[in-house]
């Protein structure tokens, strides 16, 4: 056997192919040459990685943890490719070999390891982390099925599993030896004043460790994901019974742990299985992050000069409590120094304030599952009160475990989204909490990597900016200023308008191809792609698109800007509500699509399976972004952000980063609607404001009639009695009040659109003038806010 060639990529495809695949290549399939450039791929960041993992211990350095339920990564092979600025020689590798390379980099899975922003931002935040040089580690959970794949049949959401890991994936490495042991119920020992948990279940973590790789190269961190194993796999004595399927029982059990990712966005979960996916990563990573700062320090005092933990929202909140036992009961430290040294490392994102996201469980439940960490979750309670006598704020109480609570309380930091959320947050769910502690709340508003959500994604848009300002932007977004000046270069501003022409013409191609529709690459291509809620108001976007549709029909000479409306998005499988919207969007995309009398004006379309690799797709061919959320709904979104880095112009609410948004490209180039969220709360307060807004707007009304009536469903008229209802009666989410505003903005839209060159500058301003939202730049504001992080590249 030759040596791995080390600097010859082809050779390296081939000696993989052989020797790790064991595939001769005349027997070769897509798979493999795939899988073979991967694991090419994968030791050049090899190397990268041990010397950053040494180079932190040599330091001694102070490293970043991020403990999320969800990393919705997406593929990682282009991403490696293009960190590693080998994208023209893996091209040409690929190409040498006579294989097609952009077919090759779609061949990968799509990694759904959660559900949409919240999942998403963890990813970009990993990849800025690296870029930046910061240590850090993310821990979640190795789910074998991530988000459901999305089907439709007549209209209606099918779910089926998403089987990621059916093929071996290239970029983990097992660790067999890094396991935990973690327990589960049991009973709870006093002896001689020492308290000890007996717990009566055991399952096994096991770590997965996926490197992640920095823009050019010059950092790798880990990302350590947890599968669940069985501490006695098999039941020998029971086999030999004869009973097969109860000898793999505890096998069975401990795997489904990291089975599934529940499939809820922004709602509560409230599951027994779920608080033990919750308990199940957080322990273990805790227990990791212990030993590891215990391989080099004795004294447990220093632990927050070492580490510091963000909780990813509430969902690891319980490990506050399980370090607050690890120091006390297993370490011996004394309570209230554990405490101590527990708040000193750990720290809170909140990225909802929708009530219904709030997590909390019942006392029964919880204490049945941790017991010991209840009586924890009381003395930290305790201490709070003894602290804080004037007003008593407690995690545990009426019955109930408040995880946002406990994560306040246990943080050192408490963060929102972006500034309105952060805003709220003080005065709504946390206000008695931050009266108690002002200062501990601060914002960091969201970002998204430039890497992956303009230069990989739009090839075009990224080679003429290079061309233009040098490849400087792609390290340092807000560099994206510079463009400003050839803005008003009639010849550049051609340019950059072809690249989103260009990027429609493929879309248009990709759509034929696979949905076997034609879209008009004339129209306006205006986009809403997130997950379905009834706050995000897709219902919104449809009853416009068929009040447009009856007023084309009504006057088709009248000169209307031809429009494409595309959504893409899941409802969560439990939520009726959501997958009635879905069907109602289907059912009138079919009628629409239909009519000779609107042809080629307008076109709906909803694409299946919406995931990061659609999204990928759809952004660069945008030329309006919905972003249309009830005020005070959408803590920040982050889908925003990346249509105003691609060229597309929104049309929105001012809500989450929608305002920062604004903000920064100008309000002449951001097409506003709608409440603010004082108007929004005064608006709930009128009787029967929803009827009163249809009373006060015919199109609505109209709009409204022809659901009721049948008209997109006349095989069953009644089918979308509960949206109409909701609308005409209690529409908490506003959408009847916000329709006027909201159709008004439209036409502004298409008046705009009208006026090419007019409108080609203002997605430049909104491109050049959106370099602050780059997740370097979140990321740089947790190291300096909050965790006292610091660079080892002297980024
Ligand atoms: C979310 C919010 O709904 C988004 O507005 C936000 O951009 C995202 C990341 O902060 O977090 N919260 C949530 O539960 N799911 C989200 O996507």
């Amino acid at each position: 056997m030759d040596d791995l060639p080390r600097t010859d990529l082809r050779a390296a495809i081939m000696w993989h192919l052989t020797y790790t695949l064991g595939k001769d290549p005349d027997h070769a399939q897509l798979f493999d040459w795939r899988m073979a450039l991967s694991h090419a791929v994968r030791d050049r960041i090899v190397d990268r990685w041990m010397t950053a993992t040494r180079d932190t211990y040599r330091a001694d350095a102070k490293r970043v943890y991020y403990l999320s339920m969800e990393f919705l990564i997406g593929r990682l092979l282009e991403d490696n490719i293009v960190n590693l600025q080998m994208t023209d020689q893996a091209r040409a590798a690929i190409e040498s070999l006579g294989l097609d390379y952009r077919q090759l980099l779609l061949d990968e899975p799509d990694a759904a390891l959660g559900n949409g922003g919240l999942g998403r931002l963890a990813a970009c935040f990993m990849e800025s982390l690296a870029t930046l040089g910061c240590p850090a580690y993310g821990y979640g959970i190795r789910y074998e099925h991530g988000l459901f794949r999305q089907s439709f049949l007549d209209g209606r959401q099918q779910e089926a599993p998403e089987d990621w890991l059916q093929q071996p994936n290239a970029w983990e490495f097992e660790r067999p030896e890094a396991r935990f042991t973690l327990g589960f119920g049991g009973n709870i020992l006093t002896r001689a004043g020492t308290t000890r948990w007996e717990p009566e279940h055991f399952v096994q973590a096991e770590a997965f460790d996926t490197p992640v790789i920095g823009w050019r190269g010059r950092w790798a961190n880990t990302l350590r994901l947890w599968a669940g194993r069985a501490v006695n796999p098999f039941d020998l004595e029971r086999f030999n019974a004869g009973d097969f399927a109860a000898a793999a029982e505890n096998e069975a059990l401990a795997r489904t742990i990291s089975r599934v990712l529940y499939p809820e966005d922004s709602t509560e979960k409230g599951k027994y299985l779920r608080l033990m996916q919750e308990y199940f990563f957080s322990a273990a990573s805790i227990r990791d992050i212990l030993r590891r700062f215990e391989t080099a320090h004795q004294d447990l005092r220093l632990l927050p000069q070492k580490v510091a933990i963000q909780m990813n929202d509430t969902h690891p909140a319980i490990a506050g409590p399980e370090l607050v036992r690890l120091l006390h009961d297993e370490r011996g430290l004394p309570f209230d120094e554990a405490l101590d040294i527990a708040r000193g490392c750990l720290n809170y994102t909140n990225h909802t304030l929708l009530p219904e996201a709030l997590e909390s469980w019942g006392e029964a439940l919880f204490a049945s599952l941790l017991p010991r960490h209840l009586q924890l979750i009381d003395r930290i309670d305790d201490a709070h009160a003894k602290a804080h006598p004037a007003r008593r704020v407690s995690a545990h109480g009426d019955g109930r475990v408040r995880m946002g609570e406990l994560s306040f309380i246990m943080s050192n930091r408490v963060n929102g989204v972006a500034a309105l959320h952060t805003g709220l947050m003080k005065t709504t769910v946390f206000r008695e909490l931050n009266d108690l502690h002002p200062g501990r709340i601060v914002n960091e508003t969201n970002g998204v990597t430039p890497r992956r959500w303009v230069h990989s994604c739009n090839p075009r848009l990224s080679a003429l900016i290079t061309d233009t300002i040098g490849d400087g932007w792609i390290g340092d977004l807000e560099k994206l200023t510079e463009l400003e000046p050839h803005i008003d270069d009639a010849d550049w501003l051609a340019r950059f308008a072809q690249v989103k022409t260009d990027n429609k013409a493929g879309l248009c191609d990709w759509v034929t191809r696979e949905h076997e529709l034609m879209l008009n690459p004339e129209a306006i291509f205006d986009v809403q792609i997130k997950r379905i809620h009834e706050y995000k108001r897709q219902h919104l976007n449809i009853l416009e698109a068929i009040a447009l549709w009856q007023e084309i029909r009504d006057n088709p000479g009248a000169g209307w800007t031809p429009r494409v409306k595309i959504f893409g998005g899941k409802a969560a499988p439990g939520y009726f509500f959501a997958k009635d919207i879905i069907r109602l969007i289907n059912d009138a995309a079919r009628v629409i699509n239909a009519d000779a009398a609107t042809h080629g004006l307008l076109q709906i379309i909803y694409l299946p399976n919406y995931n990061v690799t659609m999204a990928e797709r759809l952004i660069p061919a945008a030329d309006l972004s919905e972003q249309i959320s009830t005020a005070g709904k959408e803590a920040s979104g982050t889908g925003n952000m990346k249509f105003a880095l691609n060229g597309a112009l929104t049309i929105g609410t001012l809500d989450g980063a929608n305002v920062e948004i604004r903000e920064r490209v100008g309000k002449e180039n951001f097409f506003l609607f709608g409440m603010t969220v004082d108007e929004a709360e005064a608006r709930r307060q009128v009787e029967n404001h929803a009827a009163g807004a249809i009373a006060a707007d015919p199109r609505l009304a109209r709009a409204i009639e022809a659901i009721r009536a049948g008209a997109f469903s006349p095989d069953e008229p009644d089918r979308y009695a509960g949206i109409v209802g909701n609308l005409t009666g209690p529409d908490y989410f506003l959408v009847a009040s916000d329709f006027s505003d909201y159709w008004r903005a439209q036409r502004e839209v298409d008046q705009a659109y009208a006026d090419k060159r007019n409108w080609a500058r203002m997605a430049a301003l909104n491109a050049a003038r959106s370099g602050w939202f780059s997740s370097d730049r979140t990321i740089r504001g947790y190291m300096a806010d909050i965790w006292g992080a610091r660079s080892l590249t002297g980024n």
